[in-house]
């Protein structure tokens, strides 16, 4: 397999079990199961060509492994965030270190503009950004501006994030999750059966990571012509997270 880019990836903290919780009720996290389930998900993209790059310094952050919040990366720009949870601010230190090594130009989102991450969905050439929840406008227009490109802003309903709700299939279709966002707001957009299954990551070719909690969907995948790469999250989706949040993609250019 041809090297395809570089995947970020954080570990997950012993601490996991303290992460943010917005829509969820606490429920128990079997902290090695997520180690496990971590590592695998990290041979998934590593099976998909990726060459995998570990963000440092983990251990005190409960939710450093959603690590896709701390950076926007588009072509050889990083986007530091400012995540909308306080708590997570201190988490984008180390992400930006790491996006220096790799030679990408740094920006930062600034005060009082916050942003996630989760909220920012590219989709072939479109940028969408999710407002309402943990990124606000200011946030959408700082990004726009620092992308030099225009970006559509959606409002969210009861997400945690757009991407909660609406993610992409390699050929730019939307796969969205209709009790939470409106298919129309896309040009191109599927419905999904289930919440799970409207958080896909396109990692290369045609393949599309999805969780184990969505079988209806990866078997729509299927169908639509992509290989779902199944992969189970359940202890990462206990505390609100999914396929698309464990990682951040620098594709090679
Ligand atoms: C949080 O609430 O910030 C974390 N517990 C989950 C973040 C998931 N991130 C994402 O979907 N992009």
């Amino acid at each position: 397999m041809h090297d395809v880019g570089i995947a970020l990836v954080r570990q997950p903290a012993g601490c996991l079990a303290d992460g943010q919780l917005t829509h969820l009720q606490r429920a128990p996290v079997d902290v090695e199961l997520a180690y496990r389930q971590h590592a695998a998900y990290v041979a998934a993209l590593t099976e998909a060509g990726w060459t995998v790059r570990e963000v440092p310094d983990a251990e005190q952050f409960p939710d450093a492994v959603f690590v896709e919040d701390t950076v926007v990366v588009r072509g050889s720009l990083a986007v530091v965030t400012r995540p909308g949870a306080p708590v997570r601010r201190l988490e984008t230190a180390a992400t930006e270190a790491t996006v220096r090594e790799l030679g990408l130009r740094v920006r930062h989102i600034s005060a009082p503009a916050t942003l996630d991450g989760g909220d920012v969905l590219q989709a072939g050439a479109a940028v969408f950004v999710g407002v309402g929840g943990r990124t606000n406008e200011d946030g959408a227009a700082q990004l726009s501006q620092l992308l030099q490109h225009p970006v559509v802003s959606v409002p969210l309903g009861p997400s945690l994030h757009l991407k909660s709700a609406a993610t992409a299939l390699p050929d730019g279709t939307v796969l969205v999750w209709p009790q939470r966002l409106d298919p129309a707001l896309f040009a191109a957009a599927r419905v999904v059966p289930e919440e799970s299954g409207c958080r896909v990551l396109a990692i290369g070719g045609d393949r599309v990571l999805i969780a184990a909690s969505a079988p209806r969907t990866a078997e729509l995948v299927r169908e639509l012509g992509c290989t779902p790469v199944v992969v189970d999250i359940s202890e990462f989706e206990k505390l609100e997270g999914s396929v698309t949040c464990m990682c951040v993609l620098v594709p090679a250019t």
